[in-house]
């Protein structure tokens, strides 16, 4: 009956590093131990097993019974072989004529294995580029049935997913926190199909139409003469194309917000952006938008925090997904859904429905819960699953349709068309991960890395020499029936409708719905990035876009840049602000936050032993910090060390908690050991600069530090006057840790944020 919650916090310490017993880590992680391995003097390779106990074949993509299993293709038979089967005696070595003489062109395996080598890399995603993933399930509530027939929605089934996220500017080596948008994108293998919901954890978008894709994307990635700067956007020909395209001020202001920099995957909202239209089973259609909720809330990184991690752990949103999913903490979403009556103008509330930039708060169209996303698994082969997968906003199911947006109108073309070049050529849906669960059965044929073997003569349709077949399926056998949607008599015209004029009402609607803390955090991240661009130009014309959605906005970015603030060329609009887009004020679950304990050898022992596994009781996961690695073992009951004062950094702890020492000396947290010397705690003793820098920093990120037993002097030298903000002291480990947790669920300590516009 052990708690689950604690289960997973184990398994997720032991994820990374945090087994308490040196015997029980896990090969290959820090802080484990891997176990020795007897070679046996002659390899005994195990039997493959009998085609009878291999299990069902996969579907093939025709739709066939191919009775192949894929992973037998991948590795099979205990010998290593060439690409055709014939096993190896030598892979270390060329042929050579003599052991000093040339390499010989005849060596077959050389070619072969540098040949391939040589083509191992595909074009990386054009945006995108860098991206982390894994499988899950999607459990419909069967909530949406009065709006879709789209099976996965309307009933109680689950359906297997597979979701990738990603930035979008930054090559695939690039930094995972970097300021910028991230992509949301869920494949959800359904038994109509698969259904592609290709969205951001941002509601709106730069442009409205997408034919200006290639401009805001050539705008946004790194200047075309040094290549430089990487996965930013705090460069002049991003801010020149958002400064010249007013319609971009929107999706801007959201990017230097905090929801340009989140602390995790797991801890941000997704968006469909688009509207789209859904159809019921009586052929009845209502207007959506679709939206994820995260279970743990949705939190940013600060700043400071952020550009540390580049640095320190460019994987870091990576390794927070993949870790969390190894440890059984499966991060969930809540698909939920706005709905909008269908009618002819496709507006609601005077908002244009058909605009990507204009969103709908919430509180004129409350987001109902539609089912659960679940990820489960991560990804064995990074290559074949989460490069590969290919995902097509025009990948839908009967009962999910699209609108007139003009920017998923040119999205989608550009998504079949891109994976062309990308996994080259048109046969990329056969790729294992991106074949539909549903049976196929196409006309499609031939063509670059055709895998299936098509079986009958006539690929066309009607025919007479395949008996007909295959047949075509009406709307009451589940065919996708293009809703019959009447197309307004007009002109061909390249034009806006009147109402996408409008690009200043919504940013002023977000401004004025942010805290102040969340308002000061937008002013320093518009100052830090037009205070890169050196075109004196772009960072003026910035300001004036600033003056049209809010005066002290406009000042305040003016002030950094040492520029004047222009007055505002449109009537400022007075919007009803939407709470629901403020990150503060809500209090979410703990689990999976990490929690350093500070200690050295004359460190309470006890307390961390006591608060190590309290800490593990909440679902979250203790990391102890000691001067040097290895085992903490004063009073003979040893304490594992998982970071050390040389490899630990603030930004990896979400709480840091000090292990007070009764009777220390004047050396505070192993100051002996430390080269660069100490610090002055005070009161005459020194504490180590490295544990003062962990503390300072977790201070100014707004973290819960603390600590129990004489700990004072250290907090109060780091900056973290007792008493003070978050910063918890007692007698006793656990009691200290309940306020911990009190303060974690609110994600930061706000209150050290005083309001300063
Ligand atoms: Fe896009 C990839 C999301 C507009 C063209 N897009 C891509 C991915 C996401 C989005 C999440 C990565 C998918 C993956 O993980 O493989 N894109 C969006 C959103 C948009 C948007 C939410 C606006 C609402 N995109 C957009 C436009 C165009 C594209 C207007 C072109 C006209 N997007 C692409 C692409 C990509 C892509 C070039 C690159 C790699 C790929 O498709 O598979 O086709």
């Amino acid at each position: 009956d052990k708690n689950p919650l604690k289960a997973a916090a184990e398994k997720a310490a032991d994820a990374l590093g945090a087994s308490d017993s040196p015997e029980e880590g896990i090969p290959g992680k820090p802080g484990s131990r891997t176990p020795p391995v007897d070679e046996p003097t002659r390899p005994q390779p195990p039997l493959p097993p009998k085609p009878d106990q291999r299990g069902p074949a996969p579907m093939s993509p025709t739709g066939a019974d191919t009775g192949a299993d894929p992973a037998d293709r991948a590795q099979s038979g205990a010998y290593l072989t060439t690409a055709q089967g014939a096993r190896l005696h030598d892979s270390d070595h060329s042929l050579k004529a003599g052991a000093r003489g040339p390499v010989l062109l005849q060596d077959h395996h050389l070619r072969e294995k540098i040949t391939h080598f040589d083509h191992e890399r595909i074009p990386e995603r054009v945006v995108h580029a860098r991206g982390a993933a894994a499988h899950g399930v999607f459990r419909g509530y069967g909530t949406a049935s009065g709006v879709t027939k789209a099976a996965f929605l309307a009933k109680d089934v689950e359906t297997p997913v597979f979701t990738r996220f990603s930035t979008v500017l930054g090559s695939r080596g690039s930094s995972d926190t970097v300021r910028d948008t991230r992509g949301f994108a869920t494949k959800f293998y359904t038994e109509e199909g698969v259904f592609d919901l290709v969205g951001n954890n941002i509601p709106v978008f730069f442009i409205q139409d997408a034919i200006k894709f290639p401009d805001v994307i050539h705008a946004g990635k790194p200047h075309p003469d040094r290549e430089i700067p990487q996965a930013q956007s705090a460069h002049d020909t991003f801010w020149d194309f958002v400064t010249l395209h007013t319609e971009a001020a929107h999706h801007t202001l959201w990017n230097m917000s905090d929801r340009g920099i989140p602390r995790s995957y797991r801890t941000m909202e997704g968006f469909g952006v688009h509207t789209f239209r859904l159809v019921n089973a009586e052929g009845s259609t209502t207007l959506v938008k679709f939206h994820w909720k995260p279970r743990l809330g949705v939190h940013s990184l600060m700043w400071e925090e952020a550009q540390i991690i580049n640095g320190t752990d460019p994987d870091f949103h990576r390794r927070d997904l993949a870790d969390a999913i190894e440890a059984g903490a499966f991060p969930q979403w809540e698909l939920g859904i706005q709905t909008f009556p269908d009618t002819a103008d496709q507006t609601f509330e005077g908002i244009d429905l058909l605009d990507p930039t204009k969103i709908v708060p919430e509180e004129l169209a409350p987001v109902q819960p539609v089912g659960l996303l679940t990820l489960n698994a991560n990804p064995s082969n990074y290559f074949a699953e989460t490069e590969q997968v290919a995902f097509h906003v025009g990948h839908l199911v009967p009962g999910i349709d699209i609108t007139d947006d003009p920017l998923l109108a040119g999205r989608l073309f550009s998504y079949l068309d891109t994976q062309i070049s990308r996994l080259g050529g048109p046969n990329f849906a056969q790729l294992p991960i991106n074949r539909p669960h549903a049976p196929v059965n196409d006309m499609l044929r031939d063509g670059m890395h055709q895998t299936a073997v098509h079986r009958g003569v006539a690929p066309y349709r009607p025919n007479s020499l395949d008996g007909g077949c295959p047949f075509l399926a009406g709307a009451d056998t589940g065919a996708f029936v293009e809703t019959p949607v009447t197309v307004p008599e007009a002109s061909k015209v390249r034009e806006a409708p009147a109402s996408f004029a409008d690009h200043f009402s919504q940013p002023r609607l977000f401004w004025l719905s942010m805290t102040p803390v969340e308002r000061e955090h937008i002013i320093a991240a518009y100052t830090f990035e037009l205070s890169k661009c050196y075109e004196q130009a772009v960072k003026e014309r910035a300001l004036k876009v600033l003056a049209n959605i809010d005066a002290t906005l406009c000042s305040e970015v003016a002030v950094g840049l040492g520029l004047p603030a222009p007055r505002p060329t449109v009537e400022l609009a007075s919007p009803q602000p939407s709470p629901a887009l403020s990150q503060l004020g809500h209090s979410w679950p703990v689990d999976g936050r990490i929690v350093g304990i500070v200690t050295d050898a004359d460190g309470d022992l006890a307390g961390v032993r006591a608060v190590r596994e309290a800490v593990l009781d909440a679902g979250m996961v203790p990391l102890v910090v000691a001067p040097t690695g290895g085992v903490l073992d004063a009073d003979g009951d040893p304490v594992t060390v998982q970071r050390t004062f040389a490899n630990a950094r603030s930004v990896e702890f979400d709480a840091l908690l000090l292990a007070g020492a009764p009777g220390r000396g004047d050396d505070a947290y192993g100051a002996r050991d430390a080269k660069a010397g100490g610090s002055s705690a005070g009161d005459g003793a020194v504490t180590d600069p490295r544990v003062l820098l962990l503390l300072s920093e977790a201070y100014r990120h707004g973290k819960a530090v603390g600590g129990w037993g004489e700990v004072a002097a250290v907090l109060q030298a780091a900056g973290a006057s007792p008493g003070g903000p978050g910063v918890v002291t007692g007698a006793d480990s656990t009691t200290v840790l309940d306020q911990v947790v009190d303060l974690l669920g609110e994600h930061r300590v706000w209150d050290r944020f005083p309001p300063a516009v």
